[in-house]
C-alpha cells in the first residue's frame, strides 16, 4: 500500500525545498497525496506519453544540479506544489478543476527545447530543458504560468487570440506572478518580471512594469493591439495589473509609466489578485476583450469592495492608466 511522505527536492532554481512523495513497493515518488495524488514524470527526451514516474530509494530528489536528471522534476514537482496550495489558499479553488484531482507534471521534453506548455487534453504541464542560452523552463512564474493556462480553460475560456488571447496570457503571467510571491523562496523570490532565472543573460521574458521593455509587448491599448501575438497583446493587461497592484510610481520592482500621465498609487497584490480572480471566474467569457475585461474587474471590485470604495476607484483609473477607457 502507498504511504504519503514528505521528500527533499534538490531542485535547480529553487533550492533544497520540500516536496510531497509517496512510499508505494519500498521505493519513494513523486506523487503528491497532499495536493491531489499530482505526479512528475520523465519524458527522456519523448515527446508524447507520460515516460517514467520519477522514483528514488532515498526520498531525496535531484542534488541541485542539472548533471543529475531528477533535478528538474524537482523543480516541477515544487512548482505545482506552491501552485496548488496559492489556489486553495488564497480563493479556496480546490485544483485546476476545483475538483480536488491533480494534473501531472513531465519534464526533460525533447532535445533542446526552451518553452514549456499546459495541454488541456492531457489535463498536463510540459517541461523543456532550454538549450543554448537558457535553463530548464522548470522556474516558479512558469509552473504557476503554465496551470493558469488549465484554469482559465476552467473557468472563463478566454479564447487564444485577438485580444481574449492577450488576456489569457496576461492571466497566465498574473497568477504566475502571484505563485512566485505566494512561495515566498529565497532562491527566487517574487518579482513582476516573467522568465526571469530561465535565460544564461539574465534578461526576463516580460516585464509587467513596462511590458515594451521585450521590445515587443505593448503598455498601452490601441485598436490594433489584438493583432499582435498573445504574449504581447497581454502586456496591457500586465501593465494594468502592475498599476492596480504596485502603482505608477518607481520602486524596486521598476518605474511603470502611466499612458495618460495620470499617477496610481497601487492597492496591493492581495486585493489586485482577488478582484482579477472574481473577473476571471465570474465575469469573464471566451470573447471577453479589453474593454469587457475593465467591465468585468470593476464588477468584481464592487462585489468585493463597494462601487465607492478605492479599490473599485483604483481599478478604474489602472485601465485609464493603460488607455482603456
Ligand atoms: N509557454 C507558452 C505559453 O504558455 C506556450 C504557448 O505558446 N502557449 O504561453
Ligand atoms: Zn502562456
Ligand atoms: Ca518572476
Amino acid at each position: 500500500d502507498a504511504i504519503q511522505t514528505d521528500g527533499t527536492g534538490n531542485t535547480f532554481h529553487s533550492g533544497s525545498v520540500a516536496v510531497g512523495t509517496t512510499l508505494s513497493g519500498g521505493t519513494y515518488q513523486l506523487n503528491d497525496g497532499a495536493r491531489g495524488g499530482h505526479k512528475t514524470y520523465d519524458l527522456n527526451g519523448g515527446t508524447s506519453g507520460t515516460g517514467t514516474l520519477v522514483t528514488n530509494a532515498a526520498n531525496v530528489f535531484g542534488d541541485g544540479t542539472l548533471a543529475d536528471r531528477q533535478t528538474t522534476a524537482a523543480d516541477a514537482h515544487y512548482g505545482a506544489a506552491e501552485t496548488w496550495d496559492y489556489y486553495k489558499n488564497t480563493f479556496g479553488r480546490n485544483g485546476i478543476r476545483n475538483d480536488g484531482k491533480a494534473a501531472y507534471s513531465r519534464v526533460h521534453y525533447s532535445t533542446n527545447y526552451a518553452n514549456a506548455f499546459w495541454d488541456d487534453s492531457c489535463f498536463c504541464m510540459t517541461y523543456g530543458d532550454g538549450g543554448s542560452g537558457w535553463y530548464p523552463l522548470t522556474s516558479l512564474d512558469v509552473a504557476g504560468h503554465e496551470m493558469s493556462h488549465g484554469v482559465t480553460s476552467n473557468t472563463a475560456g478566454l479564447r487564444y487570440s485577438g485580444e481574449s488571447g492577450g488576456l489569457n496570457e496576461a492571466t497566465s503571467d498574473i497568477f504566475g506572478t502571484m505563485v512566485e510571491f505566494y512561495a515566498n523562496n529565497a532562491k527566487d523570490p517574487g518579482d513582476y518580471l516573467i522568465g526571469e532565472k530561465l535565460r544564461t543573460s539574465g534578461a526576463p521574458l516580460r516585464y509587467m512594469d513596462k511590458p515594451s521593455k521585450d521590445g515587443s509587448s505593448a503598455d498601452c491599448w490601441s485598436r490594433s493591439v489584438g493583432r499582435l501575438d498573445v504574449h504581447y497583446s497581454s502586456g496591457v493587461a500586465n501593465h494594468f495589473f502592475y498599476l492596480l497592484a504596485v502603482g505608477s510610481g518607481s520602486s524596486s520592482y521598476g518605474n511603470s509609466p502611466t499612458c495618460n500621465g495620470s499617477t496610481v498609487t497601487g492597492i496591493g497584490n492581495a486585493k489586485a489578485a482577488a478582484i482579477w480572480y472574481r473577473a476571471l471566474t465570474t465575469y469573464m467569457t471566451s470573447r471577453t476583450g479589453y474593454s469587457g475585461a475593465r467591465t468585468a474587474t470593476l464588477s468584481a471590485a464592487a462585489d468585493l469592495y463597494g462601487s465607492t470604495s478605492t479599490e473599485y476607484q483604483t481599478v478604474a483609473a489602472a485601465w485609464s492608466a493603460v488607455s482603456v477607457n
